[in-house]
């Protein structure tokens, strides 16, 4: 067993010699021939090119089982997306898979929390859950975000999250926030609205990241959020080692590698790692909304997410950023029922306020699950019909 990295690449050279070139830079080799190397390291930590397909640009490296220390992601990556991103005969690289062998994947414990366990805490076990991100981002006291988040809890949704942006500042720190927001959403829960996930965002440096978790938890969180591209695979490790709550992964700055369908990395190794790590729900992206992404990609990110993975419990894809409820069924159409869908200006934004626009987006992803055209769903649904009016004019 070996673990192989699929890349796409253009180069001047042949894609086996770019291959080789990838494969010796990230293994035994370097720019030179050295004097130094062994038999044993030239025979047992060498990687080679296992396959190449000249019609896609994909160049498969097979890198050995010896080269890793499977635990300890910071290793792997600085193998299998290290140097070779800068290597100036390469034009352009992409990692665009990575296939573990059993034994990596056995040496995670993976989410504490399956898709099931997620659905079944809010009652949704056989519907999409529906999320939203309080808005403005930043800016709102505590007392004023659990007001926001009261309403969306009333109106339907399943989860409410904070922005990437809001962690702890002076304006509204994250422990007045949990008690705040909890405090209503067990005060919706006592008006018959059952159960309300809220997702406090705990990123920071690395050991106040776990703190803070802790710290959250002991407050009456219910979820925590990290956000994982800027705080990295170890503090999402950590922090579900910590805390027995879900973890909500956002993905900001993803785009700075995931973006460019010839250069850097694509979602589906991001998504594998977070699995690994314990995410219990990932951002991978919109089929239709404000930054909508490559839907092959998601495809792939949901497969890696949703399957059987050597025993690791499932992960739940976050469809979100720009949807509305009039792009709620496209979204469904390639995600299907195991997602959420969430909406931050998508209800803030709608004409009758919060609560009228959680209850939109409710209406959208019920009118999918019945399958019923949103549009004539919205004949007998009053929110979703101003909502449909309102973005439709925009
Ligand atoms: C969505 C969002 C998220 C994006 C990130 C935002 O808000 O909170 O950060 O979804 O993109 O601030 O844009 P809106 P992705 O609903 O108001 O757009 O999920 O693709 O990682
Ligand atoms: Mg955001």
């Amino acid at each position: 067993m070996s673990l192989l990295a699929t890349y796409y690449v253009e180069s001047e050279m042949s894609l086996v010699e770019a291959g080789r070139e990838i494969a010796l830079e990230e293994s035994v080799g370097t720019w030179t021939q050295v004097h130094t190397s062994t038999d044993w390291i030239e025979k047992e930590l060498k990687a080679t090119v296992d396959s190449v397909d000249k019609d896609n640009n994909i160049v498969v490296v097979d890198y050995p089982d010896k080269l890793f220390e499977y635990d300890n992601i910071p290793q792997i990556l600085s193998i299998v997306a290290g140097n070779l991103f800068g290597l100036s005969e390469l034009k352009n690289v992409r990692l665009e898979n990575l296939k573990f062998p059993e034994k990596a994947v056995k040496m995670y414990s993976g989410p504490k929390h399956n898709i099931k366990d997620l659905k079944e805490f809010v009652d949704a076990e056989n519907r999409p859950l529906v999320g939203t991100i309080v808005k403005p981002k930043v800016g709102l006291s505590p007392k004023e975000t659990s007001k926001v988040a009261y309403e969306a809890a009333i109106g339907g949704v399943d989860l409410i999250k904070d922005d990437e942006t809001l962690t702890n500042q002076d304006f509204c720190g994250y422990i007045d926030r949990v008690v705040n927001v909890m405090e209503m959403l067990d005060k919706a829960k006592e008006e018959g609205h059952g159960n309300t996930f809220y997702a406090v965002n705990i990123t920071s440096s690395c050991n106040e990241i776990v703190d803070r978790a802790v710290n959250a938890v002991e407050h009456g969180a219910n979820m925590v959020m990290v956000d994982v591209i800027t705080t990295g695979y170890s503090a999402l490790k950590m922090i579900s080692n910590a805390v027995d709550v879900p973890v909500h992964v956002h993905r900001t700055m993803h785009a700075a590698m995931t973006r460019n369908p010839k250069h850097g990395i694509s979602m589906l190794p991001i998504s594998k790692l977070v699995r690994l790590c314990g995410g219990t729900q990932l951002h991978t992206g919109s089929y239709h909304g404000k930054m909508h992404g490559n839907t092959k990609e998601i495809d792939a990110c949901k497969q890696a997410l949703t399957t059987e993975w050597h025993g690791l419990k499932n992960v739940l894809p976050v469809a979100s950023g720009g949807i509305h409820p009039g792009l709620v069924a496209n979204n469904l159409d390639g995600y299907g029922e195991n997602c959420i869908v969430q909406a931050g200006g998508g209800i803030h934004g709608h004409p009758d306020g919060t609560q009228a626009g959680a209850k939109a987006m409710k209406q959208a992803i019920d009118a999918w699950t019945k399958k019923i055209p949103t549009k004539q769903y919205a004949e007998t649904h009053k929110e979703l019909k101003t909502a449909l009016n309102h973005w439709e004019k925009s």
